[in-house]
């Protein structure tokens, strides 16, 4: 494969091949991107984030719009739409891709859970899971590993549901929380990164410069935008609530415009699931254009010939999201 996206997002591709990409992607681009290992996994893998812009304009002052993919191993669309987004923000000469990038930091971290990914490519095509190996929360024997979207640390194991609670506590569990939150370096690595951005802005002298606008965590499946909250089917009060219904109404328009489609959108579309990312990136970090996007799909494992429609449709509502942030 070569760096077109015509090529390489012919198929899934393995993690040493994701790196190779994002390797390759900053070299071509050196003036759009900067590549920053902002931790390791539990394995010892790096956590990649590509940080794109361009060079126009103070970089420090420039609102930051944070997206992830791969939180969940098997969700290999997620990863690859991620990956996309990162291949278009640079490949996009239009007039509105170079207009955005003028005025927003985009950062990346694909895949957010590596070591689980190598595992579903090589071991069980179904792994959820983190691959941490902790003798006293072992499943059978075995590594138990951790479901890094319950990992967070607000909202964390927080549910009225008592048969979902005892799952939520027990290793063999495809929802097991953890021992505690951020017990996992991954979503420890992904939180502190952002946490010392929007210490920046605080910091800085010009009012918003430099925030975190957004935060998208994208999986599969269910053609879904849920913004918060996700450990309770309630909205946040107005105004955040009404802004985050405006929303997802103007990425649907881009996703109709783009494949057709409109997803499902709203705080109650799915169960109550505690200490998610997008959770933490509301009720932490104030961010109040966050949401998850559940993919296309009927299961968490999307043909590939579906690759390239998924990562159009979602550049196409990055697009707007970006659109939305200038406007509102
Ligand atoms: N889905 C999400 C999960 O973590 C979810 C469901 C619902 C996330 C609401 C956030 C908010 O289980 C997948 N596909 O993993
Ligand atoms: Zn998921």
């Amino acid at each position: 494969w070569s760096g077109q996206l015509t090529e390489f997002f012919q198929d899934y591709r393995t993690l040493d091949d994701i790196h190779r990409y994002i390797d390759l992607l900053a070299q071509q681009h050196p003036n759009l991107v900067t590549l920053r290992e902002i931790g390791r996994s539990w394995q010892g893998r790096p956590l990649k984030v590509l940080e794109i812009t361009s060079p126009s304009g103070n970089v420090a002052e420039k609102p930051c719009i944070f997206l992830e993919g791969g939180i969940h191993s098997r969700e290999w669309i997620a990863t690859s739409t991620v990956l996309y987004i990162a291949g278009s923000l640079m490949q996009d000469a239009s007039a509105d891709v170079q207009s955005m990038l003028q005025h927003f930091l985009f950062t990346l971290l694909v895949p957010v859970n590596p070591d689980g990914y190598v595992y579903s490519w090589e071991v069980n095509r179904m792994w959820r899971k983190t691959r941490s190996n902790r003798s006293n929360y072992l499943c059978h024997g075995a590594v138990a590993g951790v479901d890094a979207n319950r990992n967070w640390g607000v909202t964390f194991g927080q549910t009225n549901d008592a048969p979902y609670e005892l799952q939520l506590h027990n290793p063999c569990s495809e929802f097991f929380i953890g021992p505690e939150a951020f017990s996992e370096p991954e979503t420890k690595a992904a939180s502190e990164y952002m946490k010392e951005r929007q210490q920046n802005w605080r910091s800085n002298s010009k009012a918003g410069a430099g925030y975190v606008a957004a935060f998208i965590d994208y999986h599969s499946y269910g053609e879904a935008m849920l913004p918060p909250w996700a450990y309770t089917a309630e909205t946040p009060a107005d105004p955040d609530g009404s802004y985050q219904t405006s929303l997802t109404s103007f990425i649907n328009e881009a996703f109709y415009n783009t494949s057709g489609r409109t997803f499902n959108a709203g705080a109650d579309v799915f169960l109550p699931n505690p200490g998610t990312g997008p959770d933490w990136a509301y009720g932490f970090l104030g961010i109040r254009a966050t949401m998850t996007i559940e993919l296309e799909g009927h299961s968490s494992c999307l043909p590939a010939t579906q690759i390239q429609n998924v990562g159009k449709e979602q550049f196409a509502g990055v697009k707007a999201l970006a659109a939305f942030i200038r406007q509102h």
